[in-house]
């Protein structure tokens, strides 16, 4: 079987640092670097949880991780960011008491900047935060988008609510593109192929009671296990829906690299808003840049394949 190379930079979060335990299970994928950029995270327990989980998960695979020296304009909240120090003091990835994949010498856009260079076949991106450290790569070496097979991007809405409830937004932007739209607007001045996993099928992907409970079931299964405990880290309100309920958004994106069969795309043409009130929000106008929007998942079918996935660890 002939494996797509694939570059992975996320932030950090509880769903992204699932989605390279699940990246990294895969037997279609080779994963070519993992970068870290610190937007919906603290950078240092962000990266010692990824090598770990590389440790934990990666059967022996070599690669060292790239922590990002890129800023946003506007921060995320701290009680989200802090979640990366509760996954990366799980004792199932503290249990061999070292870390073995290393960090990175160079930042995360550079080092991309060499992975992508370093592989003969054209590379998928995979970004389950911000742009920034695209854009930035973009900059430094405007030759790498030849490169680039396609950018996988989790981020951006067409409906009217996105999901940043902050003051001076209108709250129309999804979250990754908010944290710097101007990042998000220069990769859509570009010619790369953009599959935007928007959040009109993660809006169908929420962490509901019974996923929980089947992850308890067969918590027998290591891997089913650990997703179930950095789940538990995000617990669910039930009696209302909040703006802390928890979707999938990055373990989806991340599922439609390893089986694109599971989702329904079309196309959108869309620029992102730079600044102002609506920042950050993707819209569509016909004089627009083409996405391919995921717009439709089969939602047990997802679920069964990142469960399978997590049993075969
Ligand atoms: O907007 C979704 C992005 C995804 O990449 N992140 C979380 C995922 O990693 C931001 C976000 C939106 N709502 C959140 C988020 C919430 N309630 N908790 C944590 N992060
Ligand atoms: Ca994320």
């Amino acid at each position: 079987m002939t494996k797509k190379p694939i570059y992975f930079n996320h932030d950090g979060g509880v769903d992204d640092l699932v989605s390279l335990f699940i990246l990294l299970r895969m037997d279609n994928v080779e994963v070519t670097g993992v970068s870290v950029i610190p937007a919906d995270c603290y950078l240092e327990p962000a990266v010692f949880a990824s090598r770990k989980i590389i440790d934990r998960f990666g059967n022996g695979v070599n690669l060292d991780v790239a922590a990002s020296n890129s800023r946003g304009k506007n921060p995320f909240p701290k009680d989200w960011r802090m979640h990366a120090f509760l996954v990366d003091a799980l004792p199932i990835l503290n249990e061999s008491g070292n870390v073995v994949t290393p960090v990175a010498e160079k930042p995360a856009h550079l080092h991309m900047i060499d992975a992508i260079r370093n592989t003969s076949e054209k590379t998928t991106l995979l970004f389950t935060g911000p742009l920034t450290d695209l854009a930035r790569a973009l900059d430094e070496a405007p030759d790498i988008e030849d490169k680039i097979e396609r950018l996988v991007f989790m981020g951006g809405t067409f409906r009217e609510d996105g999901n940043v409830h902050e003051p001076e937004h209108d709250g129309t932007a999804e979250w990754n593109v908010f944290w710097d739209p101007e990042a998000a607007a220069k990769v859509w001045k570009t010619n790369i192929e953009i599959d935007l996993v928007a959040l009109e099928s993660t809006n169908q992907v929420p962490l509901t009671l019974d996923v929980r409970e089947r992850w308890a079931m067969d918590r027998s299964y290591i891997g089913v296990d650990f997703i179930g405990q950095c789940y538990a880290m995000v617990p669910p309100l039930v009696h209302f829906k909040t703006n802390s309920t928890y979707y999938l958004w990055d373990v989806l994106t991340t599922a439609f690299i390893g089986k694109t069969e599971l989702v329904k795309v079309k196309t959108v043409n869309s620029i992102v808003v730079p600044d102002g009130p609506s920042q950050g929000r993707t819209v569509e106008t016909s004089d627009g840049r083409p996405v391919n929007v995921v717009y439709d998942v089969d939602r047990n079918a997802f679920f069964d394949y990142i469960t399978e996935l997590a049993k075969q660890v």
